[in-house]
């Protein structure tokens, strides 16, 4: 079976220092680097949006990060202002390898949608591509790594094993934003969903 790395959003903004700090974010860096070099097919995710991304606290009048409002699509986190097209919060982490990767996906461009999943738009019917060439590719493996595993991480699982792919979560590769235990609420999902936490 053919088998994919994935590696979600390993950006400054989500590392120690950055907008959207995932503690201990840069940890996994190391060992992620490592196993680009076990897995035939690597493919990286950005976290890219506008400046005046609708994900943000700072387009909301009266409202402050973590709050929730609702969406067209649904109830939506509001964020500190992260990953913004062309910041250096933007970039890769400088020590995460970005020469193995086929592919690098961005994510979150359009102003009025997020997108946590690196599958779908969070309006669960907009499709980033991702699905389409990795199934061109005759991949049906997945592993997952990156950042945040209860946002990103956890929405491009879900999604994967929804869309019938064969997924592995490699949790010490991950690290948590954790919000009001939504670290266990994605981990049980996923576990409910089939994905493969190991
Ligand atoms: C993420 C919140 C907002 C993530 C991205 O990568 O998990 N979380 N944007
Ligand atoms: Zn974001």
């Amino acid at each position: 079976m053919t088998q994919a790395l994935i590696v979600i959003d390993v950006q400054n903004d989500f590392c120690p220092d950055g907008a959207l700090a995932v503690p201990s974010g840069d940890e996994i860096v190391p060992g992620i680097n490592a196993l680009m070099q076990q897995i035939p097919c690597v493919v990286l995710t950005q976290d890219w949006h506008p400046g005046d991304h609708a994900s943000f606290a700072t387009q909301h009048a009266g409202k402050s990060p973590y709050d929730i409002v609702d969406m067209p699509y649904g109830p939506q986190v509001l964020w500190p202002d992260h990953c913004v097209w062309g910041s250096a919060g933007a970039a890769f982490h400088p020590d995460l390898h970005t020469d193995p990767a086929d592919l690098i996906i961005r994510k979150g461009f359009r102003r009025e949608v997020d997108s946590y999943s690196a599958f779908f738009e969070n309006d669960h019917v907009t499709p980033t591509g991702l699905e389409g060439y990795l199934r061109n590719r005759g991949i049906e493996r997945l592993t997952l790594v990156g950042l945040a595993t209860d946002f990103c991480v956890g929405y491009s699982a879900l999604d994967a094993a929804r869309l019938g792919f064969d997924v592995t979560v490699r949790r010490d590769l991950c690290r948590a934003i954790d919000l009001d235990g939504s670290l266990a609420a994605a981990e049980k999902s996923m576990r409910e969903a089939g994905v493969a936490l190991v």
